[in-house]
């Protein structure tokens, strides 16, 4: 699909482990639905059958041993099915779609934490994703251990998974990297605190979403405030 075919908003949420994405996705889809839009909400490595099969042997582990280049075409294999079969369907459509994580993470864990060469990553990006950029890239921003306490606490006695069970340095180098990808693409990304309180996260989302996205304000086109 090219990139004027489309009428459908592309927004993806990034960040650190527990940084609070999935909580914000679902407040926002909340908040968009009382307009008259459809909403989907998605999610990386997953989204379509295929990808979630994908998904399941990475947060396993399953390529840790085959090094961070080879990871990085499984997500790649998996983002090909879901633009295909979800992602670029609904922008078609002109449906709002809310993505938890994309080729930002890409860029992060498998590029700057990874260590894969950033022009690679680059290369496999353009191949991937051709013309369906996000619209809007909100990126969570905590301290890592605050974002690992998170996910320990609500993984609730299950072990971690591959990428949860990385050194804290891994973790460092990750925050970095969503940081400077906010800094470099600042008419993409909006770079938000997400050590705050659930509700003030919220509220910087819904600013962020409404400033940049006019036609999402009460009232704009398609009335999905
Ligand atoms: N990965 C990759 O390496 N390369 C790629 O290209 C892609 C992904 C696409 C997917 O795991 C893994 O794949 C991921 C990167 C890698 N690494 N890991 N692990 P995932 O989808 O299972 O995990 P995640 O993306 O890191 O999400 P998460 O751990 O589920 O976190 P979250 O969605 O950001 O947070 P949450 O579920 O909304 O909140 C976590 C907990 O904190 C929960 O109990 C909340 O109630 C609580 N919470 C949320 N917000 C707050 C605030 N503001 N204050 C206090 N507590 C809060």
């Amino acid at each position: 699909m090219s990139g004027a075919a489309r009428t459908g908003v592309f927004i993806t949420v990034e960040g650190g482990e527990g940084a609070g994405k999935s909580t914000q996705i679902a407040r926002l889809a909340e908040h968009l639905r009382r307009g008259d839009r459809e909403v989907v909400i998605t999610r990386e490595p997953g989204g379509s059958p295929r990808a979630e099969q994908i998904r399941t042997a990475l947060l396993a582990g399953v390529a840790k041993d085959h090094g961070p280049f080879a990871e990085a075409l499984l997500f790649s294999a998996a983002r090909l099915d879901h633009l295909d079969t979800l992602i670029r369907p609904a922008l078609a459509r002109g449906a709002v779609v809310l993505c938890d994580r994309f080729a930002d993470s890409t860029r992060a864990y498998q590029g700057a934490a990874g260590g894969i060469d950033p022009q690679e990553v680059a290369a496999l990006e353009r191949v991937v994703v051709g013309p369906t950029r996000p619209d809007l890239t909100l990126i969570l921003d905590l301290p890592p251990e605050t974002g690992l306490a998170r996910a320990r606490q609500r993984a609730e006695g299950q072990g971690p998974d591959r990428f949860e069970a990385e050194t804290l340095s891994f973790h460092q180098r990750l925050r970095e990297a969503f940081r400077s990808i906010a800094a470099g693409e600042p008419e993409r990304c909006v770079l938000i605190d997400a050590a705050a309180e659930p509700d003030a996260v919220t509220a910087a989302v819904r600013a962020a979403v409404e400033g940049r996205l006019p036609q999402l304000r009460r009232g704009g086109q398609g009335h999905a405030a």
